[in-house]
């Protein structure tokens, strides 16, 4: 039996968004994925396995050929970089903005701005490109607190509603993305596995365009 193909998985909010997508494309975990310490799972399909895994890691997992294609939020392709990746289609889930964000009321001062971001790459290019001079402060969450703290004058993150920022007594800025979830394939599984791989990027982009009726196809 030739070598199963591997579909990584972001766990966490995607995942929810994501199960019911690969249900309607016809692909199914074996077992249901939150009730195992498992990471690694078997499907109604032959030789197709899930691993479900921290969505950061997916684009390295895809890049790196050790999954042949993945499931992750455009944030996030955005912060790691595409080499390697092909991103067949847009699964129109999980849709929110990357923004800049700053305290309700107040306006960007100090010539060299402080950001606090769990996206630095993403935040060099966008205040290199805005001609802002920035030095970019990498944080792992609770982003809104910087500025409330005195450690930031603005933030990059995440924003759907922005109760968020409204709850700490912050405002969105300037939109710099907006964001949906992605399916990427490694480039060389792309070619070496395309007769195995073109049915399931089919099938999804067939549940993607059933959902999303009079949105047009992209990718
Ligand atoms: O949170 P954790 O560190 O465990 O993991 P994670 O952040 O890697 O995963 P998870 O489950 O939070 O999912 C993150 C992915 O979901 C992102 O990469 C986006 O592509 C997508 N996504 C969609 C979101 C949101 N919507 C979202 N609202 N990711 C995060 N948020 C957070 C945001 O960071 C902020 O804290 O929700 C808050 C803002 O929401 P509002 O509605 O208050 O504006
Ligand atoms: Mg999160």
């Amino acid at each position: 039996m030739s070598k199963p193909l591997i579909f990584a998985l972001s766990k966490g909010r995607i995942l929810e968004e994501t199960l019911p997508l690969l249900a309607d494309a016809g692909i199914e975990p074996a077992e249901p994925l939150d009730k195992s310490r498992k990471l690694l799972f078997d499907t109604n399909l032959d030789n197709v396995k899930l691993v479900v895994i921290r969505a950061v890691d997916v684009p390295t997992y895809v890049q790196l050929g050790a999954a042949d294609l993945g499931v992750a939020g455009r944030d996030v392709l955005l912060e790691h970089g595409v080499d390697g990746l092909y991103e067949p289609l847009d699964l129109r889930i999980s849709r929110c903005r990357l923004m800049t964000a700053g305290i309700e009321g107040q306006a960007p001062g100090r010539a060299r701005r402080r950001v606090a971001t769990k996206f630095v790459n993403v935040a060099r290019r966008y205040y290199a490109e805005q001609g802002i001079q920035a030095e970019v402060i990498k944080l792992y969450g609770a982003m809104e607190l910087a500025p409330l703290m005195n450690l930031a004058d603005e933030i990059v993150d995440i924003v759907d509603t922005g109760n968020t920022l409204r709850a700490n007594g912050m405002a969105p800025r300037e939109l710099i993305a907006d964001i949906t979830t992605r399916l990427v394939v490694n480039k060389a599984s792309m070619t070496m596995q395309h007769e195995r791989l073109m049915p399931l990027i089919e099938q999804l982009r067939h549940a993607v365009e059933v959902r999303n009726p009079d949105a047009s196809a992209v990718g």
